[in-house]
């Protein structure tokens, strides 16, 4: 997937890490947050976490929240992010999904490896999803791990796997593909990935937390072929630019400031 097309006068990002976007399948890192701001992150989603935690609800299940915490909705509308991603997928930019991976210290779930598009009901694959530490990363920590190159190879055969998982979906032939490259993320940068890019992250071995927000990201173009058509979109929000299709919902921004059980379903 070639995303050049749009990136003739880029506004972020250089023409050197666009190539590589195209070449590699990912850039990484980039700078999003200053040291205050990503402490405020950091207080943010552990308010969130307590009240998951009151309710007996894991922190993977703070997923698709960025439409009702207004939190997560300035990250995901932050204008430097979309600057970034508008480099890669145009002016146009539709938010339809959010999900904290949060590996608490000695979580021994891993993330196989996998390519996101075949969980999704996108064509063309055209998704980018920014993946912002809120944590900083270390080898120890289960870093998401990026296979260089591997989203040329197209769609790719996978297994399900079902023991000490997050997510089920495996790629079946990962001896062919390059190597691993681990992101070791300061909190506040980002990498930018491909739908087709195969990446997954080890347990966390080591005693402090490793959290991630991915945010997906779409042109409002592409087409959503699934009978649950609602299912896909209800959580979008139009980020920048316009909706030709008028077939993306625009989600309002929160009105609440604060989050409670009950503004988060979880009471
Ligand atoms: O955070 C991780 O370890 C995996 C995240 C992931 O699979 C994704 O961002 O698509």
């Amino acid at each position: 997937m070639q995303f050049t097309e749009v990136a003739t006068s880029p506004k972020k990002l250089t023409v050197g890490q666009i190539d590589t976007f195209n070449r590699d399948g990912y850039i990484e890192p980039l700078p999003l947050f200053d040291a205050a701001e990503a402490q405020q992150h950091r207080a943010y989603l552990d308010g969130l976490l307590l009240q998951f935690d009151r309710a007996g609800r894991d922190a993977y299940e703070i997923n698709e929240y960025h439409h009702v915490c207004q939190g997560i909705f300035e990250i995901v509308t932050n204008p430097t992010l979309l600057d970034y991603v508008e480099d890669l997928i145009g002016p146009d930019i539709v938010c339809w999904g959010s999900h904290y991976f949060c590996k608490m210290p000695h979580d021994e779930r891993e993330v196989p490896f996998h390519q996101d598009a075949p969980y999704w009901p996108f064509r063309p694959t055209k998704a980018v999803t920014a993946w912002i530490a809120i944590d900083d990363v270390d080898a120890e920590a289960g870093p998401m791990c990026f296979l260089p190159g591997s989203h040329r190879q197209g769609r790719l055969e996978w297994q399900r796997r079902t023991e000490n998982v997050v997510l089920e979906l495996e790629v079946t032939d990962r001896d062919r593909l390059n190597a691993p490259h681990p992101l070791m993320l300061k909190a506040g940068e980002l990498s930018l990935h491909t739908d087709l890019l195969v990446h997954g992250s080890a347990a966390n071995t080591s005693d402090h937390r490793r959290c991630g927000l991915t945010i997906r990201y779409v042109p409002p173009t592409i087409w959503v072929k699934s009978d649950d058509h609602l299912g896909w979109t209800r959580s979008a929000i139009l980020c920048r630019g316009h909706d030709p299709t008028g077939r993306w919902p625009n989600n309002p921004a929160p009105l609440r400031s604060e989050f409670g059980p009950k503004s988060l379903g979880v009471g």
